[in-house]
């Protein structure tokens, strides 16, 4: 993508100043009161739903950019003390990378120009010890939870998992909420369904989870900024599209990550399994709900595991 058109659209899209200018919260801060019991009166039936995979050796990373947990056993069975008798405790330890599964991407994980959200210079912001400014700890608290609204795009189009390379429109977004009878509000959390995940947790084929795949046109950003969402997520590796020939030459590359990351300062949680909720959906025609899906507060991170709990 040529950086003049793009610029053009992230200036018109940009937040910063918008919430003040140490703000470090982005769209989460359209989650107010209203958005909030608008999640309680979408809770009618009373069934949950996790949309978080495990964390485990065998998750989805194939090696090539990041790698799948590593647990080990500190302790097993430790003597409390000397006189405890047949009783013990066992401690593990986990390290894994925080965008390995299930997880929120911070507003600091990409910048453009040297600058991420809200003007914060990249060069004083990230270090060995982390970032400094748009980590994740700041997504942690209150709360990360509003209503969701799950949008079906593979079932829109008929199919199980939309085609590697399809890049989902504007048009589409909104024949969703047209065909599901839902209208997306301020403050809200959209979920979309590429059904992209089926290539790891179906067909078990790594390669083919983590290659090319269909994900959310650039241009959809600017839909989400009109509907005041607060956050994106997806069941695919990045919410957008991945296609090698533009991600190999573009001057701007993963540009949806650019504009809703640095521009918009909205999160994205990516690798949501939305298979079980997207069923019940369809099943019921509910496709709002109250979603909480609260990222770890790890000081200086750049992204959060996360289990996100679906409420209907
Ligand atoms: C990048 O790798 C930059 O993006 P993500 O893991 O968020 O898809």
């Amino acid at each position: 993508m040529r950086p003049e058109k793009f610029d053009m659209l992230a200036e018109k899209l940009r937040n910063w100043g918008r919430w003040g200018s140490d703000d470090q919260k982005g769209t989460l801060n359209l989650i107010d009161g209203a958005a909030l019991m608008r999640a309680t009166k979408a809770v009618t039936v009373g069934k949950r739903f996790s949309l978080g995979l495990g964390f485990d050796k065998n998750g989805p990373q194939d090696g090539s950019v990041r790698f799948n947990p590593i647990h080990y056993m500190k302790d097993i069975g430790t003597k409390m003390n000397a006189v405890s008798g047949d009783a013990g405790y066992s401690d593990d330890v986990v390290i894994l990378p925080l965008q390995c599964s299930t997880q929120w991407d911070a507003l600091g994980h990409v910048y453009y120009d040297g600058l991420l959200y809200n003007g914060c210079k990249a060069c004083d912001v990230l270090s060995v010890h982390g970032a400094s400014k748009n980590s994740i700890e700041h997504m942690a608290t209150p709360g990360l939870m509003s209503r969701g609204i799950l949008l079906d795009i593979a079932r829109l189009k008929g199919v199980e998992i939309l085609p590697t390379n399809y890049a989902i429109t504007v048009d589409d977004l909104n024949a969703a909420c047209a065909k599901q009878g839902v209208k997306v509000e301020s403050g809200d959390i959209v979920l979309v369904r590429t059904g992209q995940i089926r290539r790891f947790t179906v067909e078990n084929n790594r390669a083919a989870w983590a290659g090319e795949q269909a994900g959310l046109s650039h241009l959809c950003a600017e839909w989400l900024h009109e509907k005041s969402v607060a956050a994106v997520c997806a069941d695919n590796v990045a919410v957008e599209i991945i296609a090698y020939a533009e991600l190999g030459v573009s001057e701007r590359p993963l540009p949806l990550h650019l504009l809703c990351l640095r521009d918009m300062g909205m999160p994205l949680g990516e690798i949501f399994n939305l298979e079980e909720l997207a069923a019940d959906c369809a099943t019921d025609k509910r496709y709002s709900f109250l979603i909480a899906a609260p990222p770890l507060g790890i000081t200086g991170g750049l992204g959060s595991p996360v289990n996100p709990v679906v409420l209907k």
